[in-house]
C-alpha cells in the first residue's frame, strides 16, 4: 500500500518518459526514483512511451520528410542535429497563435540547424506529421491516466521530450484537474538551469498546469514531497530546500526496471557514481548533481550481477558522468566473474587510459565501449576548455583501448568560442591519424547556456549574448536559445560540422544511428582489431539464448601489431 499524502486507496503515482528520447536504456531517472520510493513503502507505476511502435514510426516519418528537403551537402550528422529542429518545431506547433509568425519561426529553426530555407509547403507537410503525433499522444495519455487511476503524474523531462511533456501536463489539467502534476529530469541541467531567465519564464508560463517542479537529484525531494514534508505553498524544490542533503548512493537499492518493456532496449543501465570531479568549461554535470560520490567496486559488481540476473541482460550502459575514478577497481572485480558482464560508459582520455596493461585489464573485466569526450585536436582549444588532457594523451588513450578491442566512440565539439580554422584542421588531422582506432566519431556544434555550464558566467561577462529567435518566438518556444557574439559565427560552425562529417566518411569512420549501421560498424571493428568486443547483435541474440560469447573476454591476448600503439618502452610503432 502507498504511504503518501496524495493517493487515496487504489490511486497511483505514475512516472513516465514521453517522446522523443531514444530507447537505448530504460529511463534511469524513473528507475532510481521507483527503487528509492519502494524502499520507503511508496509504490509507483512507470511508462516509457518511446518504445511504442506508433511513436517510433512518426519520428522516422518526420525525419524522412525533412531529409528529402535538406540539400545533401548540408545534412551534417542529420539525426543528431535534426533533433533540435524536431523539438523546437514540436514546441512551436502546440503554442502558436498566429500562423504567419509560426511559419516564419519554423523557417528560422530549420535555417539555424541546416543553413537552408525550407518553404511553406514543406513546413505544412511536416505539420501534418506533427498533427498526427499529437493526436496519437492525446489518445495514449487519456488511456494511460484512466488505466492507471492516476493521482500523481510525474514526468522525467529532457529537451527532446519537453514539447510532449508540456502537451501532457496541459491535457491532464484539462481532463483530470485533480491529478497533481510534477516535473523533474535532465533538462534542468542546462536550458532550464537555476537562475536562468529561461527558468523564470518557464515557471510563469507553466503555472496553470505544472504543480510541482523538482530540480536536480530527485530521490530525497520526491519522497519528502509525497509525504507532505516540504512546504506546500512552494512550487519549485531543489536540494537547497533540504539543506543540501544529498543521496547516500551506497545505501540506495539497485534501480528498479520492473514495469518497463525491457526487450525493447539493447542495454540495461546502472551507475557507480554521481556528479563529476572535473570542471570542463562547457559542462554542467557538477552543477546538476552537487558533490561527487562513488560506490565501492565490490558493491557495484554485486549490483551489476543482481541486475543482470534479474532482468536477463549482460550489457550495461553506465550512466555516470565519468567512469575514470572507478574503472580499474571495477574491472578487477568483474574480471573474476565466470559469466562476464559487459559495460559501456563515459571516459576521459587521461594518463591511466593510455596504458596498455590497463586497457587489457578493462577489456578482460568486460569494458565494452568507451564514450570519449575528446572534443578537439587543438592543444589551445583543449586548454581553453579546461580539459586538462593533452593531444598525446588522447592518441595514447584511443590507441590502447582500440588495441584491447574496446569500441571507441569519440565525441567532438565544433566551433568552441575562439576555434580558428587552424584549430579545426588539427581536429581533422587527429581524426585522420587515429582513423583505424576510432570506432565511431560524432560531433556537436558548441552549445552555450546563460547558466549551468562551468564557464557560463565568464562567457556572459566577456561577450554580448543575444536570443537567437525574435521576441515573438518566446511564447511559442517557452525556452530561448542564446547566442554569444564571438568567432566562429553560426554559419561557419555549420560549414565545419559538414566538413567534419565528410572527412569521417572519406576515412570510412562510421557514425551509426540505426541497428543496420551498428552491425556494419561492428564488422569493421572486428576486421581492424583482433581483440574486438562481441558485436551488439550478439547481445540482442543473448536474450534469445545465444550464449556463444559467454566467456570470450577470458581469451583476450596481447599481440603487439597495432599501428598507433605505444609500445611498453614508450616508443611508437608507426
Ligand atoms: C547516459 C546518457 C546518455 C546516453 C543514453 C541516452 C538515452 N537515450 O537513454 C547517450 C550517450 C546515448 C546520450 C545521448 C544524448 N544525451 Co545524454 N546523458 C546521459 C547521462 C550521462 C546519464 C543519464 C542518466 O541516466 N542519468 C541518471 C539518472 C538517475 O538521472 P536523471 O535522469 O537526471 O534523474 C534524476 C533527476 O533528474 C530527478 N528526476 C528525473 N526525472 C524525474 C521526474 C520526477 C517526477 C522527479 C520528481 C524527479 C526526477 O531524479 C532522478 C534521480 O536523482 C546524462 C547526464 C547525467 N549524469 O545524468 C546525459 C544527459 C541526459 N544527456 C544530455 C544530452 C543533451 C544528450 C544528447 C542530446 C547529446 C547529443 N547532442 O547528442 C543525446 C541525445 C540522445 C537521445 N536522443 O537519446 C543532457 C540532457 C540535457 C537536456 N537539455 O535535456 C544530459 C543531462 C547531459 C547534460 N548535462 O547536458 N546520453
Amino acid at each position: 500500500m502507498s504511504i503518501n499524502k496524495y493517493c487515496k486507496t487504489g490511486e497511483k503515482i505514475l512516472l513516465a518518459l514521453l517522446p522523443f528520447w531514444t530507447p537505448l536504456i530504460p529511463p534511469m531517472g524513473i528507475a532510481c526514483l521507483k527503487s528509492y520510493l519502494k524502499m520507503h513503502d511508496v509504490e509507483v507505476t512507470v511508462r516509457d512511451a518511446n518504445v511504442e511502435v506508433e511513436f517510433k514510426e512518426i519520428y522516422h516519418r518526420y525525419f524522412d520528410a525533412l531529409k528529402k528537403y535538406v540539400p545533401r551537402e548540408k545534412q551534417g550528422n542529420f539525426y543528431n542535429i535534426g533533433n533540435d529542429v524536431l523539438q523546437n518545431h514540436m514546441m512551436a506547433h502546440i503554442n502558436y497563435k498566429e500562423e504567419r509568425q509560426y511559419l516564419e519561426l519554423v523557417k528560422k529553426i530549420v535555417y539555424q540547424t541546416f543553413a537552408f530555407y525550407i518553404d511553406n509547403r514543406q513546413i505544412k507537410e511536416l505539420n501534418l506529421i506533427l498533427d498526427e503525433f499529437y493526436t496519437h499522444l492525446e489518445k495514449y495519455l487519456i488511456g494511460l491516466l484512466e488505466e492507471e487511476k492516476t493521482a500523481v503524474l510525474g514526468l522525467t523531462v529532457y529537451s527532446g521530450t519537453l514539447p510532449a511533456s508540456i502537451f501532457a501536463f496541459k491535457l491532464t489539467r484539462e481532463k483530470n484537474p485533480h491529478i497533481m502534476t510534477v516535473m523533474g529530469g535532465g533538462i534542468f541541467a542546462e536550458p532550464l538551469a537555476f537562475g536562468s531567465p529561461n527558468l523564470d519564464l518557464f515557471l510563469k508560463e507553466t503555472k496553470q498546469y505544472i504543480d510541482k517542479i523538482i530540480i536536480g537529484e530527485g530521490e530525497l525531494l520526491f519522497l519528502k514531497l509525497l509525504r507532505g514534508e516540504l512546504p506546500e505553498s512552494q512550487r519549485v524544490y531543489s536540494l537547497k530546500d533540504i539543506k543540501g542533503e544529498i543521496l547516500d548512493i551506497t545505501s540506495a537499492d539497485i534501480p528498479d526496471f520492473s514495469g518497463f518493456q525491457l526487450e525493447n532496449y539493447p542495454y540495461l543501465a546502472s551507475y557507480t557514481s554521481r556528479s563529476c570531479p572535473f570542471q570542463c568549461s562547457f559542462c554542467s554535470e557538477a552543477f546538476q548533481w552537487g558533490p561527487y560520490r562513488k560506490k565501492s567496486a565490490k558493491q557495484i559488481s554485486k549490483e551489476l550481477i543482481k541486475l543482470s540476473q534479474k532482468y536477463n541482460n549482460r550489457l550495461f550502459l553506465m550512466s555516470d558522468s565519468l567512469l575514470n575514478p572507478v574503472i580499474t577497481n571495477l574491472a578487477m572485480e568483474l574480471e573474476k566473474l565466470d559469466t562476464p558482464i559487459y559495460w559501456d560508459g563515459y571516459l576521459r582520455a587521461d594518463k591511466q587510459v593510455g596504458n596498455i596493461e590497463n586497457a587489457m585489464l578493462w577489456r578482460r573485466g568486460g569494458f565494452y565501449r568507451a564514450r570519449f569526450g575528446l572534443e578537439s585536436g587543438s592543444p589551445r582549444i583543449l586548454e581553453l576548455m579546461g580539459k586538462k588532457v593533452t593531444v598525446a594523451q588522447t592518441v595514447d588513450s584511443v590507441s590502447c583501448l582500440a588495441f584491447a578491442g574496446i569500441k571507441t566512440t569519440t565525441y567532438w565539439i565544433i566551433g568552441y568560442p575562439g576555434e580558428t580554422e587552424a584549430d579545426f584542421q588539427m581536429t581533422l588531422d587527429l581524426i585522420e591519424k587515429l582513423r583505424d582506432d576510432i570506432y565511431e566519431a560524432d560531433c556537436n556544434p558548441f552549445a552555450f547556456f546563460l547558466k549551468g555550464q562551468v564557464n557560463s558566467k565568464e562567457w556572459v561577462k566577456r561577450n554580448k549574448c543575444v536570443p537567437l529567435y525574435p521576441e515573438e518566438a518566446k511564447d511559442m518556444l517557452l525556452i530561448q536559445t542564446w547566442m554569444m557574439d564571438c568567432y566562429p559565427p553560426a554559419e561557419e560552425i555549420h560549414r565545419r560540422l559538414n566538413r567534419f562529417v565528410q572527412h569521417c566518411q572519406k576515412l570510412n569512420i562510421p557514425n551509426p544511428y540505426t541497428l543496420r549501421d551498428i552491425y556494419k560498424a561492428d564488422e569493421r571493428w572486428k576486421q581492424l582489431h583482433k581483440n574486438a568486443v562481441p558485436p551488439l547483435v550478439k547481445f540482442m541474440g543473448f536474450k534469445e539464448h545465444n550464449i556463444e560469447f559467454i566467456d570470450e573476454n577470458k581469451n583476450v591476448k596481447e599481440i603487439f601489431l597495432a599501428r598507433n600503439l605505444p609500445q611498453p618502452d614508450g616508443d611508437w610503432g608507426f
